[in-house]
């Protein structure tokens, strides 16, 4: 009798790819339709240790998941003060912190927060079912103003299956290359996993090796992906 092993892969993308947002904002809108909905335990596909210090920091204080994602958020109190982490919108941080100035004695007990004695760890087990940021915040009376907040930035959820990846090559046409820089100038096409229109601009690419096979003049079709404070090519090839 034959043995089947079979190795499950765990989500190889979570990193790959920073956040792209949303660019719809929906003042006004719902907490819970725009931030997501509480997850269940059986479906993390993620953890995160976040710590609460009475610097009235969090640490880390921004993160990257993807939408769709079921994230258990494991939050511990390292301070000598109380402390919550509460994800929402800004409006609704805002409104609460408001609130908790009115009422400090006030403890809400909701599947989106966790609020923590002293040296206590506690968690969040949240469904991102949107991409864009979403906030999260202490709001204990003057916590918020004092910066005690930090966000989720959610990606988009990967797009195509594996099979239509080659739909989403964008093209372009090699304007400049800087090798020292690891910058290529493109003047492209629709980049639709960016949701982007045609225009000239500078690209870094993941990989100087990538800039070897190209120079001014070539056609050339690339893939690319939002990365914090860049756009960054991750595929490039010539054009057939
Ligand atoms: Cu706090």
């Amino acid at each position: 009798m034959k043995n089947t092993i079979k190795f499950i892969a765990t989500p190889a993308l979570l990193t790959a790819s920073l956040a792209v947002f949303a660019s719809g904002s929906h003042p006004g809108g719902h907490a819970a339709a725009s931030i997501g909905q509480p997850g269940i335990s059986s479906a993390v596909t993620r953890t995160i240790a976040i710590s609460m210090a009475d610097t009235m920091r969090f640490t880390p204080s921004e993160m990257e998941v993807r939408q769709g994602e079921t994230v258990r958020f494991v939050v511990t109190n390292t301070g000598q003060l109380k402390h919550e982490f509460n994800l929402g919108t800004d409006a609704d941080l805002k409104a609460h912190a408001e609130q908790m100035k009115k009422f400090p004695e006030m403890e809400h007990d909701e599947p989106n927060l966790v609020s923590l004695a002293p040296g206590k760890t506690g968690e969040v087990i949240w469904k991102f079912t949107r991409s864009g940021p979403v906030s999260f915040a202490c709001l204990h009376a003057g916590h918020y103003d004092a910066g005690m907040k930090g966000r989720v930035l959610v990606a988009k959820a990967a797009g195509a299956p594996v099979a239509d990846v080659a739909a989403e090559w964008a093209r372009g046409e090699v304007k400049k290359v800087d090798k020292a820089a690891q910058k290529i100038t493109l003047k492209h096409g629709d980049i639709k996993s960016l949701d982007m229109p045609p225009m000239t601009m500078v690209f870094q690419v993941a990989d100087a090796a990538m800039l070897n096979s190209v120079k001014v003049g070539d056609n050339v079709q690339f893939s690319a992906e939002r990365r914090t404070g860049a756009i960054v090519i991750t595929n490039l090839k010539a054009a057939p």
